[in-house]
């Protein structure tokens, strides 16, 4: 019965607008959905009823599809989050049920927040069905009793921002974040691609004071903001994506760190002061935080629950600290509390323990070096999820190379392609024309008898050879051409096979990579 009908049920009920009856959840560490059951996603924490709760989307993505499948909001409520308990509230609002004037799916980042009247407002991004602007994205507000609903619209007239509304803007108005101030002063902020908005509300929490502003000084800001105060500052967190080699928030421009600024008013001068969380598993990163209990929490989202992915993301929580030791008091980065993971199990390959290094470092941003070892091979990956060359110039040969700590015996390999352009193309990414392994013994050298290299993309090659032994092994590809321009070259993942299974070896953390390979 559970299995067969109750998702038909609970589907029924969700498009009837009735609230499901929470389930009981244990989660011993991150993501607290963990089962693939239900993604959760855009987290959005709050204190109510003495609870922690946290407001969230649902991803429902299929595997291997990339778009935001976003069709509802869900809750999660705990009294004590180190005991792991929680409570779920699938199915608490859909678009088209709250807002007569919205469409059905993409249920955006909200955030829930009791109003000065005790009700709870809910602002959220959605689409607005009838609207000739080039972008419908339109942030409404619903008011509830309590926060697991039933919500209504509190503007039934229509959005309170949108592209026509307070005044015309050409951005795309999504993820909310509202501050009610100590002194009862309401503000209001939005925005994602790199443009951030700010607007103070009537005490309402409906209605827009004006003028809009344009708000500047978060470095890197992308999207994501989360408006808060502490001791007489104002904080915001936002998903930051200022990329590469050097940078302190993410070394790939898909990926984000949340990094957060502070200002002394609602409306700045803001000023950045760093990164509260690294990179995530999932492109987008997202996160609030609140204070629970005497307790500073972030709440944010992975990729790491059971068949997780870039749109089928899951919401952690772990505590956050702060350094009152320097004015304005700054935030530590947070540590992730992953829950347990099985163990790998035995395995013959040995590059996870490797450090990757390639031909054209740094590596352009769009790509990430780090995906040649992660173990993930997907159908469809996005740029970060494999190393690439791609350049407006691409040179007729690049490398990539793994180095050891330790010398290890290998006796074949296996690489996985990938490719947006067939065989013999001079543009785009196409596979290699030939490609061969080499290792280092005083030098570069072919490794002696290796069978064929073959180049088919969306699938491991393999290659095996006689056992050799060496520190540094190389894969040596030379590009796809017309003739004219070369292609680029991009692998999703490479092994390097020991010749018998054993327990995985794994690169230790912090450890440097080899300077040389003799
Ligand atoms: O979930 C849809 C979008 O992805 C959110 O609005 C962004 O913040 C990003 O998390």
């Amino acid at each position: 019965m559970r299995n067969r009908l109750a998702p038909l049920l609970l589907a029924g009920m969700a498009a009837a607008g009735v609230a499901q009856e929470p389930r009981a959840i244990i989660a011993p560490g991150n993501p607290i959905l963990a089962d693939g059951d239900y993604y959760s996603t855009d987290p959005a924490p709050f204190v109510a009823d003495g609870a922690l709760w946290i407001l969230a989307g649902r991803d429902e993505a299929p595997p291997d599809v990339n778009d935001f499948i976003m069709n509802e909001w869900q809750l999660l409520r705990t009294d004590d989050p180190a005991s792991g308990k929680w409570l779920h509230y699938p199915a608490v609002a859909r678009p088209e049920q709250v807002f007569a004037w919205a469409e059905t799916g993409r249920a955006y980042a909200g955030q829930i927040v009791q109003g000065p009247d005790r009700r709870y407002y809910l602002y959220a991004p959605v689409l607005e069905k009838d609207s000739d602007a080039p972008d419908r994205f339109a942030i409404g507000v619903a008011v509830a009793d309590n926060p697991a609903g039933p919500w209504r619209d509190a503007h039934p007239s229509g959005p309170i921002v949108s592209q026509r509304v307070p005044v015309r803007n050409d951005i795309q108005n999504i993820d909310p974040t509202v501050l009610i101030d100590d002194d009862g002063r309401v503000y209001l902020y939005w925005g994602t691609f790199g443009r951030l908005r700010g607007i103070e509300l009537e005490r309402d929490m409906i209605t827009p004071k004006g003028p809009e502003q344009v708000i500047e000084g978060l470095t890197g800001f992308f999207e994501a903001p989360w408006i808060m105060k502490r001791k007489g500052v104002y904080y915001m967190l936002y998903a930051g994506n200022r990329a590469g080699p050097a940078s302190d928030c993410t070394p790939a421009l898909y990926h984000a760190c949340i990094a957060y600024g502070t200002a002394p008013s609602p409306m700045g001068p803001w000023t950045y002061r760093g990164v509260v969380l690294k990179p995530v598993s999932s492109t987008t990163s997202h996160a609030g935080a609140v204070e629970y209990n005497g307790q500073w929490y972030l709440a944010y989202h992975t990729a790491d629950a059971k068949d997780g992915g870039h749109f089928r993301r899951s919401v952690a929580l772990d505590r956050m600290e702060w350094d009152d030791s320097v004015t304005p008091a700054a935030i530590r980065l947070v540590v992730p509390t992953p829950r347990p993971r099985p163990p790998l199990g035995v395995t013959r390959n040995i590059a996870r323990a490797a450090f990757a290094t390639a031909s054209n470092d740094p590596v352009p941003v769009q790509f990430w070096i780090k995906a040649l070892n992660d173990g993930i091979t997907k159908a469809a990956p996005l740029p970060p999820d494999m190393w690439g060359s791609w350049t407006a110039n691409n040179p007729r040969s690049q490398w990539i190379e793994y180095r050891w700590n330790r010398p290890v015996t290998i006796d074949g390999s296996r690489i996985w392609f990938w490719n947006d352009q067939p065989a013999g193309s001079g543009i785009g990414v196409a596979p290699p024309a030939h490609w061969h392994l080499e290792y280092w013994d005083r030098g570069w050298k072919p490794v002696p008898g290796a069978g064929a290299y073959g180049t088919t993309p969306g699938t491991f090659q393999t290659v095996t050879f006689p056992p050799l032994r060496t520190r540094c092994l190389r894969a040596v590809m030379t590009a796809s051409s017309d003739g004219k321009t070369n292609a680029a070259l991009a692998v999703q993942e490479w092994e390097v096979l020991a010749p018998a299974a054993r327990e995985p070896m794994i690169r230790e953390q912090g450890k440097q990579p080899p300077a040389s390979c003799g």
